[in-house]
């Protein structure tokens, strides 16, 4: 993370995608000035963040989940149909760690991958460019 976060620069805000354990602690000690925003995953078992939860970043809605609850490793549906019920235009999600960067039936489908643990891959994370209602989004991978 902290890598990925040196190659990013500057930005508004951290999104983690769950089985966060250790993560957020570190991001909020370290990244306590930017909003962070986490959901937990199948390897979480503290509490204290929601499952699944919906955020809108300068007028662009985003559903954000781990996976495990919505069948992701079988199809997007489960994303698409939660997405929809909360009206967001994204649905991002983590738990394949294997990046997605997708539309469907107007839905943005992204998975970031991983940058600690990458399945079949580089390390990857994530960056969204969201202004004015409109959202692009960017999969980065480099090598460690
Ligand atoms: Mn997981």
């Amino acid at each position: 993370m902290e890598r990925a976060i040196g190659v990013i620069g500057t930005f508004d805000a951290i999104i983690h995608l769950g089985d966060i354990e250790r993560d957020v602690r570190w991001l909020e000690k370290n990244y306590g000035q930017y909003p962070i925003y986490a959901v937990l995953g199948n390897n979480d078992f503290h509490g204290g963040r929601p499952y699944e939860t919906a955020v809108e970043l300068d007028g662009v809605r985003l559903y954000l989940c781990h996976g495990h609850t919505k069948g992701v490793r079988r199809g997007d549906e489960g994303l698409i149909a939660a997405a929809k019920a909360r009206d967001c235009k994204a649905a991002l999600f983590g738990h394949t760690h294997v990046p997605a960067d997708r539309t469907e039936e107007g839905i943005l489908i992204f998975n970031p991958g991983s940058c600690s643990l990458p399945r079949g891959g580089a390390p990857t994370f994530g960056i969204l460019e969201i202004e004015n209602g409109s959202c692009r989004s960017v999969i980065v991978d480099w090598v460690l």
